[in-house]
């Protein structure tokens, strides 16, 4: 079947063609990096779901493999769902899924690699004794799926928790086991929380309070606190909190600083979800994959014979102040890095802008930093405006302010019929100072029929002690990733361009805020295309 290449990207992970959803099962084994995924082999659209495989020694290039797992099962005939992977003692992974069975239950299963001297660990064995665990009567059976990476207790009993709702209340329902085959359920979750609906992917793992460093999922003690993600399919987002798992107790309280619904913490503030996080023990880090998708229409995607990306491999640790996480490309991204323009000390007085020229910016990676002084010009920041994104909708890229809206034009067509906003705004409130990152995509696209959101969070950062704001963005083809404050707050957008494509689209950066700011560096690379699947 034919690809439409206009809005593929070239350096994010995508198959061939096909529908793609949430990362499954990342894992470092034996020096290679796997990545499996939903995948519908049939077609661009959501169905069919495959545990599709694909195998990397350094998470940029990426080697096609058979699915690990298609549905041939009683216990999986409707779909090898979402899952994880663990490794055993003895250095033996196992998966950890959720199978559709024939009665549209939904069960979890395990699978085993079939051969372990094989190093990409093509073959998987789906046990008979499966499914491993069953929705008792409390559980209702379409409401129960994506089991966890287990971690091993001071028991010595393994512990997953997998992703459920009850009435309105999202839950991670606890599961414990001394060989990993035999399950038995916790009396409470691990925790849950009142009108989030359903937990979808949960993920749950310790962070080190001190330094970047990653640790396994099974480490527990004082120098490290403990994250929990869900993913709320109602309202599409992802969000976190930092907390501390009583282990004896088998409970996680999240801190005062971080809340489980809508007012909480996000990964990533735009078009992300099902993410997953793994221990990468070659680096010692902990790295996040999450599934970006399309934002224009199904017919689209149908034409284009593909659907759906991960976005970059990020690596994640928990903040100096222990409140909220950092969130940065992995360092492999940078090896991608190409012909390079470097712009220093430039003033943009309000209503300037100048065009970063001499790279093809449609597959980029950009680093600036923005010298912000005057804050006394800020706007008023307004308390009633809690929802970032909301106040981005209102205060986009062409309305102008006080400091700021400064920040880059992506994917801009000479014209600027077409542009994408990456921008800062800077808000005063009494005592400080709010920071708003936002992705302003409403003008990204000339074309009908595309959902063209903005996206925003606000940026936790004391700009008045370093005066200063930097901010990293990655384009490429048909995805924005924004990181700001050195992955602070993070944003990812998908975009449709119709004139600002491969060597049509442009990058600006423009001051719309009576203060004038100053770019003390910016640093554009052109990308190189890695082997992608
Ligand atoms: N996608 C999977 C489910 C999961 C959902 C099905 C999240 O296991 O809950 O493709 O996107």
């Amino acid at each position: 079947s034919i690809v439409s290449s206009k809005h593929r990207t070239g350096f994010h992970f995508q198959p061939q063609r096909n529908w793609l959803n949430d990362p499954n099962g990342p894992m470092y084994y034996n020096g290679i990096y796997h990545l499996f995924y939903q995948y519908n082999p049939k077609g661009a659209v959501w169905g069919n779901i495959v545990w599709a495989h694909s195998v990397s020694t350094d998470l940029i290039n990426w080697t096609p493999l058979e699915p690990a797992l298609t549905p041939t099962k009683p216990f999986d005939i409707n779909g090898c769902w979402s899952g994880s992977a663990t490794i055993l003692p003895g250095n033996k992974p196992v998966i950890f899924y959720t199978g559709v069975d024939s009665n549209n239950i939904q069960v979890q299963n395990l699978a085993f690699p079939k051969n372990l001297s094989d190093p990409y660990l093509i073959e998987w064995i789906k046990p008979d004794y499966n499914p491993v665990i069953i929705p008792d009567e409390s559980i209702e059976p379409s409401k129960f799926r994506d089991p966890t990476t287990g971690w091993f207790g001071h028991d010595n009993h393994w512990r997953v928790i997998i992703g459920s709702r009850h009435n309105h209340r999202g839950m991670a329902i606890m599961y414990r086991s001394k060989d990993f085959v035999h399950w038995i359920k916790a009396k409470h979750p691990l925790h849950s929380a009142s009108n989030t609906g359903m937990w979808e992917c949960p993920d749950f793992y310790p962070v080190s309070l001190h330094g970047n460093t990653g640790v396994d999922t099974s480490q527990y003690g004082d120098g490290f606190k403990h994250v929990l993600k869900n993913s709320l399919d109602v309202t599409r987002y992802e969000y976190y909190t930092v907390g501390t798992y009583y282990r004896e107790k088998d409970r996680y309280v999240p801190d005062m600083t971080s809340a489980d619904d809508q007012s909480g913490l996000r990964y990533d503030y735009g078009n992300f979800y099902a993410s997953k996080t793994f221990y990468d023990s070659g680096k010692n880090r902990r790295i996040l994959w999450g599934w970006s998708n399309e934002t224009d229409s199904v017919q689209d995607d149908v034409a284009k014979g593909w659907s759906g990306i991960q976005a970059i491999p990020r690596a994640l640790w928990l903040d100096e102040k222990g409140q909220q996480l950092v969130i940065w490309p992995v360092e492999e991204v940078e090896n991608l890095r190409g012909k390079l323009v470097h712009i220093k000390n430039k003033e943009l007085k309000y209503g300037e802008m100048f065009e970063v020229q001499g790279i093809m910016s449609s597959q980029a990676d950009v680093e600036v930093s923005f010298e912000v002084t005057g804050l006394e010009k800020a706007e008023i920041y307004d308390p009633t405006w809690e929802d970032p994104q909301v106040l981005c909708g209102e205060k986009g890229a062409s309305v102008k302010g006080g400091v700021g809206p400064f920040g880059l034009l992506v994917m801009a067509s000479s014209g600027l019929q077409e542009q994408t906003g990456v921008l800062f705004r800077v808000f005063k409130a009494p005592n400080k100072d709010v920071v708003l990152l936002c992705h302003d995509a409403t003008k990204s696209t000339l074309k009908g029929g595309v959902f063209k959101p903005n996206f925003a969070g606000y940026v936790d950062v004391d700009i008045r002690k370093t005066g200063k704001l930097s901010l990293r963005t990655l384009i490429d083809g048909s995805v924005i990733e924004s990181f700001g404050a050195g992955g602070r707050t993070c944003i990812t957008s998908r975009v449709y361009p119709t004139l600002a494509v491969g060597n049509n689209a442009h990058l600006y950066v423009f001051n719309n805020g009576q203060q004038k700011i100053k770019v003390s560096h910016l640093k554009a690379w052109e990308m190189v295309r890695p082997t992608m699947n």
